[in-house]
């Protein structure tokens, strides 16, 4: 007996450690997480429902309001200056190659045609365009990649039961068949999947509403093998990346940052993440204070941080995912309109230094931070000086210019390194960079 049972042990501990380690990408996943690790720009976009209240698009859980007062709204949503092509090139404008757009967040309204509910943009509201599909159609035509965010978390529907953590004075019994919720889940993925073509990747969000979960009790409430694998069946080309603020489980194909940098968590989402050291990494952040709309918030970073952002994102290996928040009518607030083109007249004279590189072998410095590609190193200074050490050694150093007019910039190696000596930087110089050339890669 005891025998049997050490055996029934033994399987059932093999096939969790076969199932923990199950997946295999394939070639096609491959290549589309080496084009994502190349883009190093994207647009967030949170859109929904709640950009009517202008609070976030938290605002339901905030106000509070319970789901029943909540639901009206959708009745009223009618974006009528809404045009995607129109998005799709100011995002192409300002360099971007993909956009991760809310499909569904956690109020539950789908900001597409779904069949399996009548909460959505067909049937709640009078708008009854299929967002998804044109924004799909639109960034199709200017070669942007589309990624979906997806909640796992819902805040309306009777079978999200238990509850979590958030929306407790949503209105929700306290009873529901969890099963029919992953169904109903699952079914919408399977339509995003479906319908609009080819997705980069789906952005999941929401899991952490069951805290306290340990890893294996969250793959399980949460059957996240089965769902990623539902994904990889029905676009094995479709990356899966969710955002829990845990190291990866396995069946992910990117790994997510919310508000910091890889390795760094000053935000607090970030305590218990790892980062991976073989999937493409991404860091996400506002442009203002919030995700969804809010139009009192004016605080928005300066083109310098910006840009200084995303550059130090490439240099630690990571895309920066740049929120917008669109109004209520389909415009997109003017202080994101401007920070976008100025991001993209940058990149446009720039974006060789970014665009599919790696971070760079040098650490950051106190004058700023490097990327890299094959034997070349981009210093990108933040903070100038007239000389600048550039510790990297053991690799002959064959030229060193300007990145902007290719002038020579004189340099010494030094036994700590390599010693630049600047040109002189104009006023408001966001990053002056120059151009290290190696005899061998980096
Ligand atoms: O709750 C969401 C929030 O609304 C927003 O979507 C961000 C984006 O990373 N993620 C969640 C918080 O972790």
């Amino acid at each position: 007996m005891k025998k049997f049972i050490a055996s029934i042990l033994l399987s059932l501990a093999i096939s969790g450690a076969l199932r923990a380690q199950g997946y295999v990408p394939t070639e096609e996943n491959l290549q589309n997480r080496k084009e994502f690790a190349e883009s190093r720009f994207g647009i967030f976009i949170h859109w929904g429902v709640y950009s009517m209240l202008g609070d976030g698009e938290w605002a339901m859980n905030t106000k509070p309001l319970t789901y029943d007062e909540y639901k009206h709204l959708a009745a009223g949503f009618y974006p009528s200056k809404f045009n995607a092509e129109e998005w799709a090139s100011l995002f192409k404008e300002a360099g971007a190659k993909y956009i991760t757009i809310t499909s569904r967040h956690h109020d539950g309204f789908s900001m597409f045609d779904s069949k399996v509910t009548d909460y959505d943009i067909m049937d709640a509201s009078p708008f009854k365009r299929d967002i998804l599909k044109e924004l799909s159609q639109a960034c199709a035509k200017e070669g942007i990649k589309l990624n979906f965010y997806y909640s796992h978390l819902d805040w309306g529907r009777n079978d999200y039961f238990p509850l979590g953590t958030t929306g407790k004075n949503s209105g929700r019994p306290e009873g529901g068949d969890w099963n029919s919720y992953l169904n109903f889940m699952n079914a919408q993925l399977t339509e995003l999947l479906t319908n609009y073509g080819p997705i980069g990747c789906i952005w999941f969000d929401g899991v952490w509403d069951k805290k306290g979960n340990s890893r294996e009790e969250l793959e399980n409430t949460w059957k996240l093998v089965e769902q990623y694998k539902l994904i990889h069946s029905i676009q094995p080309g479709c990356m899966v990346g969710n955002n829990h603020h845990l190291p990866v489980f396995d069946g992910e194909d990117m790994q997510m940052f919310e508000k910091d940098l890889p390795g760094k968590n000053t935000s607090g989402f970030s305590g218990d993440s790892q980062v991976s050291d073989s999937l493409p990494l991404e860091t996400c952040e506002t442009m203002n204070h919030n995700w969804g709309y809010k139009p009192t918030d004016h605080d928005y970073k300066s083109v310098e941080t910006l840009i200084r952002y995303l550059v130090r994102a490439a240099s630690n290996n990571a895309n920066l995912l740049l929120n917008i928040g669109p109004r209520p009518d389909g415009t997109i607030p003017d202080e994101a309109v401007e920070r976008l083109r100025e991001m993209g007249k940058w990149l446009d004279k720039n974006g060789e230094t970014v665009y599919a590189t790696k971070g760079g072998c040098v650490p950051e410095q106190a004058w700023g931070v490097t990327t890299q590609k094959d034997n070349t190193l981009y210093v990108h200074v933040f903070e100038h000086s007239d000389a600048i050490l550039v510790p990297i050694k053991g690799n002959k150093l064959v030229s060193a210019v300007a990145f902007d007019n290719g002038e020579k910039v004189p340099f010494t190696q030094v036994s700590e390194g390599i010693v630049l000596s600047l040109p002189a930087a104009a006023e408001g110089t966001i990053d002056q960079i120059i151009t290290l050339r190696f005899k061998n890669n980096l």
